[in-house]
């Protein structure tokens, strides 16, 4: 006879393809299930904390919907940091946990329920009875309201049978936002006509939009008002023509392209929650842009805003281009009199800095040139992700993501690679991780080399410190000691996995990249390019932030 357990994986197994995590008394059954009466792909990582990762960057990678597990008590603990990163990032996904018995806590209990509710996460509770169902609203949950949901079993329910599964309603998802009312389609009409008389439009996107699969449609728009675009650090490669493009906005953003930007006498802003970092603490636009949000928000996002329509991206996009075929609108023609590639060109670097250590900027520009097209970028937390965001391209929003980023942590990067491997058979992994994150991660180095294998890169930015903390509070005269960390040999530690570690001490040993690239996968191991960076090169964005902190 079934159990409870099994009725949860037989249920989950209907709408998710995959499991990651680490096991233990609290999800032994529910494993046991999965394993033998489902054909859902579980993936074991080493840190609890990675099982959520892997399942929010599966996610994030166009996987859709993925579920974590982990046990009662510690290993419930273990994923705190990682759930409150898919709350925070908005990144539905379900984790099951083992749980007290319904007979009440034992003395390694905690109280889980509340320790999820803390960081956002609404916890639902198996039965005996009800586990079917209550699985499938827990499904329901993390679509509609895209967070993640726990899914705990009571370790005395977890073995019960508990008869044939029941069939359980699919899960009922909300349909898109739609401007509705006499009030949305006035402001559309009123985009439209601001952009019909724009002499310098402007067209920015972030994840929402994406989410929105609002891509065509805004290219469409961007076509009818001959409109230059960028997007969000979330939303970068969202617009079909690159050719228009300014690439992303905000620190990340090219000097020349972001004065361009600042140009712009109508900016109309899809998806995106317009945040410090993206509104360049609000340099971002002159004080004469008008700008107009489209989003899903209450209302708009951030004080510059002029006019705001609340609706899905695509919708919206789609009704100010009918409006302006209706007004007749010609295209501006400044995205014809700009050269954009130029414009979003970043500095080139040295090849060593003065401390005879490689310049990060030559080497981010290096390894674009060597990097795989059919990459999907996974990016940790710290000084080093300007590097990537500046001088990798990215062919679509689902290619590049960073998991860490919304709740500000570092330490997530390896167990990315796992998910977003799971998610794109097919693609090339590249994880960009500093030192001081990649020590915190490591134990899914592990899952990293074992799930990715030869479609695996990892790109070290090794400046022997935690760079971001000795770039904001070395810089302010604080006791350095503490920022420091002693030059670890991340290519030898890689080896211990069974990867290629590679040292980089100069622009030549990138030659490895090269001839790795040019191997066809199934004959290459993992790389791991342990970069020997300078400390005393600054990224820009975070220039900005020591500028906004003094
Ligand atoms: C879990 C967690 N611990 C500490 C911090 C504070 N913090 C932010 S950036 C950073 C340094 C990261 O160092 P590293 O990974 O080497 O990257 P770098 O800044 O050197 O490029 C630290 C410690 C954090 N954001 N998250």
């Amino acid at each position: 006879m079934p159990t409870v357990s099994a009725h949860v994986a037989a249920t989950l197994a209907l709408h998710i393809d995959h499991v990651f995590g680490v096991m233990g008394n609290g999800n032994a059954y529910f494993l046991d299930a999965l394993e033998r009466s489902t054909d859902v792909g579980y993936t074991a990582v080493r840190h609890e904390a990675g099982g959520v990762v892997a399942a929010d960057a599966y996610h994030r990678a166009g996987g859709g919907l993925a579920a974590a597990t982990a046990t009662y008590g510690a290993g419930f603990t273990n994923t705190l940091t990682a759930l409150a990163e898919a709350v925070q990032a908005h990144v539905p996904l379900v984790l099951v946990v083992g749980d007290e018995p319904t007979s009440g806590r034992r003395p390694w209990g905690v109280d889980q329920i509340a320790l999820a509710s803390a960081v956002g996460a609404r916890t639902y509770t198996v039965g005996r009875a009800d586990a079917a169902a209550t699985t499938v609203i827990a499904i329901e949950h993390a679509l509609t309201y895209r967070v993640p949901t726990v899914l705990a079993i009571p370790y005395d329910v977890a073995a019960l049978e508990a008869g044939p599964v029941p069939e359980a309603p699919e899960p009922r998802l909300p349909e898109p936002v739609a401007p509705r009312g006499p009030f949305a389609a006035q402001s559309i009409r009123d985009a439209a006509t601001a952009l019909a008389g724009a002499k310098r439009p402007f067209l920015l996107a972030g994840r929402g939009a994406w989410i929105a699969g609002a891509g065509d449609a805004l290219g469409a728009l961007a076509d009818a008002t001959g409109a230059l675009t960028a997007s969000t650090a979330l939303g970068r490669g969202i617009f079909p023509r690159p050719e228009f493009d300014l690439g992303v906005t905000g620190g990340f953003g090219a000097e020349a392209a972001m004065e361009l930007v600042e140009q712009a006498d109508v900016a109309v802003v899809f998806g995106a929650s317009l945040n410090q970092f993206t509104m360049r603490f609000g340099a971002l636009f002159a004080p004469g842009t008008r700008v107009v949000q489209v989003d899903l928000a209450p209302a708009a996002t951030h004080p510059h805003v002029g006019g705001y329509i609340r609706g899905d991206a695509a919708l919206v996009a789609r009704a100010i281009a009918d409006e302006l075929a209706v007004i007749g609108a010609e295209p501006s023609g400044w995205r014809e009199s700009v050269d954009a590639a130029s414009a979003r060109a970043y500095e080139p670097g040295d090849a060593l800095a003065t401390d005879g250590r490689v310049d990060p900027r030559s080497a981010a520009a290096r390894i674009a040139e060597l990097l795989p097209e059919d990459r999907v970028v996974v990016s940790d937390g710290g000084h080093f992700i300007g590097w990537a965001n500046m001088y990798w391209p990215v062919a679509s929003p689902d290619r590049m993501m960073m998991v860490g980023t919304a709740f500000q942590s570092i330490g997530l990067g390896f167990p990315s690679v796992p998910g977003a491997a799971q998610a794109r058979p097919d693609a090339t992994i590249v994880l960009t991780s500093g030192d001081g994150g990649g020590l915190m991660a490591l134990a899914d180095l592990e899952s990293a080399v074992r799930v990715a294998g030869g479609r695996g890169l990892a790109v070290v930015w090794n400046d022997a410190a935690y760079g971001a903390e000795v770039n904001l509070y070395g810089l302010k005269g604080l006791a350095e000691e503490p920022m420091l960390i002693p030059q670890v040999d991340f290519a030898g530690v890689a080896r211990g996995f069974g990867a290629e570690g590679v040292v980089v001490r100069t622009l030549e040993d990138l030659d490895r990249l090269e001839e790795w690239t040019r191997m066809p996968a199934s004959d290459r191991p993992f790389l791991l390019l342990d970069l020997r960076i300078s400390g005393s090169v600054i990224a820009p964005y975070q220039q900005e932030i020591i500028r906004v902190n003094s």
